[in-house]
């Protein structure tokens, strides 16, 4: 991509030419939320000018047209991940409500006790409170991955904690501390030989890789519309069409049903089933806009992009003596999330100076506490890439970094 190509990319992305605080915002906190194209606030802004309405229930035009969209949406998800059938993807209202999702209708029914789940130490908590809860309710062990000094996965504990009593192994493909991609084809080869499923938590990698779950061989997998340029309230959930059928409904009323009598009801076919009430056809929408955005610019370009922004932010910041990383500095194990730690800074006090410089990073825990106890911090600093951003606004970080240590004292 080529600085022309790049000046045209962002004139798609209206918010970045923002000012904030008298400067050029640099938006570099796309691991919480991307931004959105023109192509899909247009998509959105069309929809409901011209064709919303309650699909799958209505037969005049609008209700018609509603249906057809959400239906096309759909499908542009299943190719999207390469799912065998439209069946397969059920909308969601984020990564989250996927998550639990899988967690009561697949955990709550079938797991037994002394039966183990396999997450790792870097779960966000959408991955891992959910699964606590199952173990809790069914007399489970969670147990933990723990990683390298390099922040990789060992294989040896992936041998180790992965068993025949292990009946759920569900992992980010993507840390959104860490940034560390984790090998989740391999794993899931693995488990499948000890009769585990399989459940891959693509929220964070979706928008930076290919996905193709019948390669992963994927059981189940999720993510959100809002942090892969869509709209936000909108996320998917696949799971194995022979799985889904055979798990309860999580949520029952409209749309889901077959048949209701006073006493009893009969379920609607896949994916219906797991689609009760009114959906949200608008981010379904919005989410086929921006899988066309992602397409057309090919994730061939993104990666070559992301790869080299990502070098360059962790040569910038191996210069500066008191920053610490926290995540792989080989790039190929690593995604476009860089956490950091600046000597005798408190993340937070990092971040809002950061902001006063137009800088956006985001600070915290990052919805990730047993990873911040198992790197002994409170919190860290991140930034985070897409494809739109450039190398000035990395150096942008880099001067705020500086000013953050003179703020707070420090001569250099
Ligand atoms: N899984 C991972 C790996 C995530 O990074 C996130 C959100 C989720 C699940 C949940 O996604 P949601 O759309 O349902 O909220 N991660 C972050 C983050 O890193 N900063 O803000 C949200």
């Amino acid at each position: 991509m080529n600085r022309v190509d790049i000046e045209r990319i962002r004139r798609d992305f209206p918010i970045l030419a923002q000012k904030i605080n008298g400067r050029t915002l640099a938006y570099l906190d796309n691991a919480a939320t991307t931004q959105k194209p023109q192509s899909v606030i247009n998509a959105v802004k069309e929809y409901n000018r011209r064709f919303n309405g309650n699909p799958h229930r209505g037969i005049h035009h609008l209700g018609v047209e509603a249906t057809r969209l959400y239906e096309a949406a759909r499908m542009k998800v299943k190719n999207f991940i390469n799912a065998d059938s439209a069946q397969e993807i059920i909308f969601t209202k984020n990564a989250t409500e996927a998550l639990n999702l899988i967690a009561y209708a697949y955990g709550m029914t079938f797991l037994e006790p002394g039966d183990e789940i396999v997450i790792t130490i870097s779960e966000h908590h959408s991955n891992l409170v959910c699964w606590q809860q199952v173990a809790k309710a069914k007399g489970g062990v969670l147990k933990y991955l723990y990683l390298n000094d390099d922040y990789t996965l060992d294989w040896e504990e992936v041998e180790r904690k992965i068993t025949d009593q292990t009946k759920i192994v569900s992992i980010a493909q993507m840390s959104n501390v860490l940034g560390t991609i984790y090998p989740v084809q391999e794993i899931a080869a693995y488990a499948h030989t000890k009769g585990a499923v399989v459940v891959v938590d693509a929220a964070q990698s979706a928008a930076h890789m290919p996905s193709d779950v019948q390669v992963l061989d994927a059981d189940f997998f999720v993510f959100s519309g809002h942090k892969m340029l869509g709209p936000m309230g909108i996320g998917v959930l696949y799971g194995k069409k022979e799985l889904l059928e055979m798990m309860p409904p999580f949520l029952f009323g409209g749309d889901m049903i077959e048949y209701v009598a006073e006493q009893s009801a009969s379920f609607a076919e896949l994916p219906y089933k797991f689609e009760a009430g009114t959906p949200n056809v608008e981010g379904a929408v919005g989410l086929a806009a921006a899988i066309d955005y992602l397409n057309q610019i090919g994730f061939k370009q993104i990666q070559a992009r992301e790869f080299e922004l990502t070098r360059y932010a962790l040569s910038k910041l191996a210069e500066l003596p008191y920053v610490k990383v926290f995540g792989p500095t080989h790039l190929v194990k690593r995604g476009p999330v860089i956490s950091f730690a600046v000597d005798g800074c408190h993340p937070h006090d990092t971040a809002s100076i950061l902001d006063h410089y137009g800088v956006a990073v985001r600070a915290g825990h990052h919805c990730a506490h047993p990873l911040m106890q198992f790197l002994n911090v409170p919190a860290t600093s991140r930034a985070s890439f897409f494809f739109y951003n450039t190398k000035a606004e990395i150096d942008d970080l880099i001067d705020g970094i500086k000013q953050v240590r003179r703020w707070l004292g420090y001569g250099s």
